[in-house]
């Protein structure tokens, strides 16, 4: 009979929304969650996997003090150890190392365990007064980000509750229904209004039937598709003349790469009949406001800057960014000045000029030899093992027995399987923190809900008491990750700066506030024109070109997975058995040529690797492709190598980003 009460927070996953949740709880315990209503973007709706998160945060799985390897490295053998001797041994061991081969031989590494700007950044700042290597953090969209902002700069792109005005929807390479559920209900609405909605998909298992049509094209080669569709636009007179003349910088020097790319061109390299390719340049044309929504998947390419520069091109074509709905979405970043998190990251502290290691490379980088030797690795908010391509690689490299690998972990991950010591984390309810998420203009505060459980610590309590233990005097670190909270919000940004004093107060019991959209015509670009041709860059005027590709014939690509996010919600039963084994997508008449049959156990194998999946047909998937859904681990698969084994550490061409899906792998029937 114990009272209990209900807590705003905020959904800590890496998705676009950063939803606003309710927590019922005791006090003592997370015994409730369910979506916030009156949240200004998922208005009360959540994924499945967030609607028990209970469940996750009560897991039976949770790491609850610190351990210390006992057994091989990977055996995950460990004994339970007290957080004094675990932060005297990673101190003594720091030390030892910053005084023989300086701390540039120390490799943090940390991605998107946790979204919030508190939790997530407050690494940097240790590591920058350490001064260890610095990690480039390009495992996900940065080619997006870069391709996009090399046409538009700093200018924002459509928040998705703009969508509201568009009167034509292109869902171009992104899984809606695995990472962008809250836009589902507005399609569902504008599609019983009669508006049209378009996939245009390298796989769509799961959201073709969200959509009116769905076009499957070969992977990677996104970027003769929009340029063919501005040929038949430039063709048929749809295009925004003035805008593309007066607005725009390059138009001119950019017209002969439209004028060569017919649709015949372009059905060669995509796949798509030149008909089709015609249709749907028509459709979009003869729009007022369409709104291109685009997924990530296909900026992880070595051409994956340029295929999002073409796109974001077409996207103002026909003059769509000056009409209420028409545009772009999904690009980021822009939505929004709230705080400035160099007051987290802190880069002053650093003293010398940082190593730099791109996350992309960590194999690369954890097998160096001689003076770029890494000698420790810390990881947190990450699963590395699982979510870096080379995966042969970086198992070779963490399990060297000259590495000191300490992992801040909630659960026994396979990358933490490696680990010399592992220090336990906690819940997104147990700790403060606040969040600005990827695709929208929001802002919210999370207020620490309920103590964490065992001896678990949140990131900044972790490098706080590591800071202590190193003997770093800054006031900085004799912080809490409220007094980091209270800094930042009496540093606002200009969307902060003008809260009333009622919104305030909204904002510091947990709530979200919203920016004003952006002013799509106002270019936040150098010369204040959108940069059809941009001469900062290598290639300035935006042209198809290939990505890697490779010498086996089937594409490889990694789909999201709607039961999970990345490793997260392994430790979930329910939700790892309704995803299932891990399987490879494919094409029934691929699969016919290859002798297999839906349900076969088939091995994928490149030069890299060879893994194990079971082969799941759908007609929705493009010709001589094949689609890894999810991301697994060695105790789900019983096996050492999962998908990203398969992948190669090369960057894309602009935003050394990750090209996770740029890679050719044989498929036989496995054969035991
Ligand atoms: N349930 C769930 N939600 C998630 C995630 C998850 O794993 N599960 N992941 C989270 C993360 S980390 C991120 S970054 C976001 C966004 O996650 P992303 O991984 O960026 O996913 P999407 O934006 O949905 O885009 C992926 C889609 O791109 C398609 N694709 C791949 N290659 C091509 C291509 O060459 N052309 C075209 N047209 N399509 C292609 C794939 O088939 C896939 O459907 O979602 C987040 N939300
Ligand atoms: N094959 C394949 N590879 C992929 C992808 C894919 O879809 N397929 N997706 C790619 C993308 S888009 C991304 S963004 C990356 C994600 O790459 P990662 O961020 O490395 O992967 P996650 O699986 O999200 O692992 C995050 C870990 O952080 C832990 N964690 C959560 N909260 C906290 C906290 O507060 N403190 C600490 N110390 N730990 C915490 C979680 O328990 C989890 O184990 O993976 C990329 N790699
Ligand atoms: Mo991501």
């Amino acid at each position: 009979n114990t009272m209990t009460y209900v807590q705003r927070t905020i959904c800590p996953y890496d998705c676009p929304t950063s939803c606003g949740l309710l927590a019922e709880t005791d006090g003592k315990k997370i015994l409730r969650v369910k979506g916030d209503k009156t949240h200004p973007a998922n208005k009360g709706l959540i994924c499945g996997k967030m609607q028990h998160y209970e469940e996750s945060i009560n897991s039976e799985k949770r790491i609850l003090t610190p351990l210390r390897r006992t057994g091989k490295k990977g055996s995950g053998q460990f004994m339970p150890i007290t957080w004094e001797e675990a932060g005297n041994e990673i101190a003594e061991r720091f030390l030892n190392i910053c005084r023989e081969d300086g701390p540039q031989a120390i490799l943090p590494a940390v991605y998107s365990g946790v979204m919030g700007q508190i939790q997530r950044k407050c690494g940097e700042a240790f590591f920058n007064r350490l001064g260890a290597c610095s990690l480039v953090l390009t495992l996900c969209a940065s080619a997006k980000g870069a391709g996009y902002s090399a046409v538009a700069g700093k200018t924002g792109c459509l928040d998705p509750r703009e969508l509201e005005n568009s009167d034509f929807f292109l869902i171009w390479g992104s899984n809606i229904m695995a990472t962008r559920l809250q836009i589902l209900p507005l399609l569902a609405r504008k599609r019983k209004e009669g508006k049209q909605v378009i996939l245009i998909e390298a796989c769509g298992r799961d959201s073709a039937s969200l959509c009116d049509k769905a076009v499957y094209i070969r992977p990677g080669t996104d970027g003769a598709l929009a340029l063919a569709m501005m040929h038949v636009l430039w063709r048929e007179h749809l295009e925004d003349e003035d805008f593309l003349r007066n607005q725009a910088d390059g138009y001119e020097q950019f017209l002969p790469e439209i004028w060569k790319a017919t649709p015949e061109w372009a059905q060669g390299i995509t796949g798509i009949p030149a008909e089709v390719i015609e249709e749907l340049a028509h459709v979009y044309g003869k729009a007022k406001a369409p709104a291109i929504v685009l997924g990530s998947g296909l900026s992880r390419y070595g051409n994956g800057g340029m295929t999002v520069r073409l796109i974001t091109i077409l996207s103002a074509f026909t003059g769509a960014w000056k009409r209420p709905g028409g545009g772009i979405c999904g690009c980021d970043h822009n939505l929004g000045d709230f705080v400035d998190t160099k007051r987290i990251t802190r880069p002053d502290l650093r003293k010398e000029p940082a190593r730099i290691v791109n996350i992309n490379q960590l194999s690369s980088a954890l097998n160096a030899e001689g003076k770029d030797k890494i000698r420790a690795f810390y990881v947190y908010a990450g699963n590395p093992v699982n979510s870096v391509c080379n995966q042969t690689g970086l198992l070779k490299g963490v399990a060297r027995e000259d590495l000191f690998t300490v992992v801040h972990e909630r659960f026994m991950t396979d990358t933490a399987l490696y680990a010399d010591i592992i220090l336990p984390a906690t819940f997104s309810v147990e700790q403060t923190d606040c969040f600005k998420p990827y695709g929208y203009g929001t802002f919210a505060v999370a207020n620490k809900i309920i103590d964490p459980p065992g001896q678990c610590k949140s990131n900044w309590d972790t490098f706080c008491f590591l800071a202590g233990k190193l003997g770093f005097e800054e006031d900085y670190f004799k912080q809490t990750a409220e007094d980091a909270l209270e800094d930042l919000l009496s540093h606002p940004g200009k969307d902060l700066a003008r809260l009333s004093e009622e919104q305030w107060q909204f904002l510091r019991e947990g709530g979200t506030i919203s920016a004003d959209f952006a002013d799509h015509c106002d270019f936040k670009t150098p010369s204040g024109k959108f940069m059809i041709v941009n001469k900062s860059l290598k290639d300035p005027v935006p042209h198809y070109i290939p990505c890697y590709d490779g010498t086996y014939p089937f594409h490889l690509i990694s789909v999201p997975d709607s039961h999970t996010l990345n490793s997260i919600f392994l430790e979930r039963d329910s939700l790892v058995e309704n995803r299932g084994p891990m399987s490879l997508l494919l094409h029934p008449q691929d699969g016919a040529e290859l002798g297999i049959q839906d349900g076969d156990p088939v091995t994928a194998w490149n030069d890299l690797a060879e893994v194990e999946f079971k082969a799941v047909f759908t007609d929705q998937i493009a010709r001589k492709t094949a689609a890894a859904s999810g991301v697994y681990s060695s105790s789900i698969t019983g096996q050492r190598f999962q998908v990203n084994a398969l992948n190669h550490e090369r960057l894309s061409d602009i935003g050394e980003a990750t090209t996770l899906n740029d890679n050719t792998i044989n498929i036989k029937r496995s054969t035991f």
